[in-house]
């Protein structure tokens, strides 16, 4: 059980919240649109939180509910695996959310994906998008705003391309559009500049929701394992439903699986900051002060065709 946040020392705080983004973390998130965060998760948590990860493949590949190619992507992280909330408040990646996003934020998304080998690839389907759906539609501004960050929790060894790693295109969160097929069953190359990101199981993808990124079939024999939780802001409605409140979270988790009590519209806005764990969290840790503007959005960028 965590000591209650108007507990906790200073040091207390600050291993709760997490550590701010150094500057060449945040120089390198606002130019690339991600990072790759060594290490977030222990071997221990790897294999504690990994285990839960493989419990729910088999039991969705019991009950035949993988798809046609034997994956599985399962919305709702925390209600279908109460197990892995403790992911989404991580200190490892809770820290680099807050200094981007700062403490008035929620999950927006999330989801649990595992992927063994493909042997034959389906129809061709191009994956290619931002996140966020309509937001790219129906936010004007060139780059539109970031809106979401979100954190892929890798508990596979993506270290090589070729085993279900992200595609991305560093730097194209700046761009509002990139050349693609008139439908998405056309089949059309990766954009110029594409790289698979990288990974060892406990590290994090964290990137911005406006990077153009794809899923990649696994064309290896190490089962692609991977849980993502998005950040937006309290002021947006989520995408998932989250378990009852049993007691057992965090008053930060709390937070961001929509648990306080008596939110409306006024609370959610942020006009209660006492009324909010994290700002709470930050303001005990002494790290409020650490929270500064966002940089000036990227020059726009028109992707090459
Ligand atoms: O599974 C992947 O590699 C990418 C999934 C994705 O597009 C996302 O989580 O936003
Ligand atoms: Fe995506």
């Amino acid at each position: 059980m965590q000591t209650p946040i108007d507990e906790m020392t200073v040091e207390e705080a600050r291993a709760v919240a997490g550590a701010p983004m150094t500057p060449e973390q945040r120089a390198a998130f606002e130019r690339d649109g991600y990072i790759v965060v060594p290490g977030v998760l222990s071997p221990d948590e790897v294999e504690r939180y990994g285990a839960v990860v493989e419990a729910t493949f088999d039991a969705d590949k019991a009950a035949g509910d993988l798809f046609y190619n034997g994956g599985m992507h399962r919305l709702c992280a925390v209600a279908s695996c109460p197990e892995l909330a403790p992911l989404a408040d991580h200190p490892g990646i809770l820290g680099l959310v807050w200094s981007v996003l700062e403490w008035n934020i929620q999950i927006a998304h999330s989801h649990i994906d595992v992927n063994p080998r493909v042997d034959e690839p389906g129809p061709f389907h191009y994956e290619w998008h931002q996140d966020g759906g309509r937001q790219n539609r129906e936010l004007e501004n060139n780059p539109r705003p970031r809106m979401s960050v979100k954190a892929a929790f890798w508990f596979s060894d993506v270290s090589e391309p070729g085993r279900g790693n992200m595609k991305l295109v560093p730097g194209s969160h700046a761009a509002n559009r990139i050349a693609g097929p008139p439908s998405r069953d056309v089949e059309w190359p990766d954009p110029p500049g594409t790289i698979e990101a990288t990974a060892n199981a406990g590290d994090v993808v964290l990137f911005d929701r406006r990077i153009w990124h794809a899923r990649s079939d696994n064309l290896s024999d190490v089962v692609r394992k991977v849980v993502f939780f998005a950040y937006s802001y309290r002021w947006t409605i989520t995408r998932d439903v989250f378990p009852p409140d049993d007691g057992s979270f965090t008053p930060v988790q709390r937070q961001l699986f929509g648990m306080l009590p008596d939110v409306d519209g006024d609370h959610a806005w942020g006009h209660f900051p006492s009324k909010v764990p994290l700002h709470e969290l930050l303001k005990r840790a002494d790290l409020l002060s650490t929270l500064a503007p966002p940089p000036p959005p990227p020059a726009p960028v028109t992707w090459p065709c």
